[in-house]
């Protein structure tokens, strides 16, 4: 991703917040690890906040929500422009927050798909993807998952094969069998040196534009 990305503003050097993303399969424990980042960031003194994607707090992510809690039928290639759509209409604040200096933690992002990557351009690029790395059958082994579309043995051998295609170097992979502290240190380390990459003024950058 990161020799695909442009600089959108060479006057851009200000400090600013960071857009990290964490990724992995469903059960691979990005919403606990999430919530831990935060707290340590808030900790520290920084401005941060949770973000999460599908957001499913606006009409869009409505409309996501009822697909995936199977009380709506969608073709596959209108959802995966209504999850586009549900990032795009949070673009601007986003951007809003992170030139203000907030820091935002995201529990998934863009990364879920890889075929359908023109609706994506044009949106920021995050500054770090946490990758929590674990086999499909150990994830369907941890507590139960919710009853979702999407949350299938089947399925998430399906996702894993698209991360595989999907990530690059830049991406941070994290085994994510460790146990919880240890992921929790590892993440500590890697997010606080990227926050303060960005507070030095790292230009902000698209996704996927060449
Ligand atoms: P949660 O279980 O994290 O609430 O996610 N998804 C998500 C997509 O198919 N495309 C996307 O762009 C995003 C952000 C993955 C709900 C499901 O939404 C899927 C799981
Ligand atoms: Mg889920």
């Amino acid at each position: 991703m990161a020799a695909r990305n442009s600089i959108l503003s060479e006057s851009n050097s200000e400090s600013r917040g960071a857009l990290i993303v964490l990724e992995g399969l469903d059960r691979s424990g990005k919403t606990s690890q999430s919530s831990n980042l935060l707290k340590y960031l808030e900790g520290l003194g920084h401005s941060a906040e949770l973000w999460r994607f599908p957001d499913r707090s606006t009409d869009v992510g409505q409309m996501i929500s009822s697909y995936l809690t199977n009380k709506s039928q969608l073709d596959d290639h209108t959802v995966h422009i209504l999850f586009s759509a549900n990032r795009w209409e949070k673009r601007s604040l986003m951007e809003t927050k992170l030139k203000s200096g907030t820091t935002l933690i995201v529990d998934r992002y863009s990364f879920f798909w890889g075929g359908f990557l023109a609706p994506e351009d044009g949106l920021l690029a995050p500054d770090l993807v946490l990758y929590l790395d674990i086999q499909p059958e150990k994830a369907a082994e941890r507590a139960g998952y919710g009853g979702e579309r999407y949350e299938q043995l089947e399925f998430q051998r399906k996702v894993a094969r698209c991360y595989e295609v999907l990530r690059d170097a830049s991406w941070k992979i994290i085994d994510a069998c460790q146990p919880m502290e240890d992921i929790e240190k590892q993440l500590q380390e890697i997010v606080l040196d990227c926050v303060t990459i960005c507070q030095k003024g790292k230009p902000l950058s698209n996704l996927w534009s060449s």
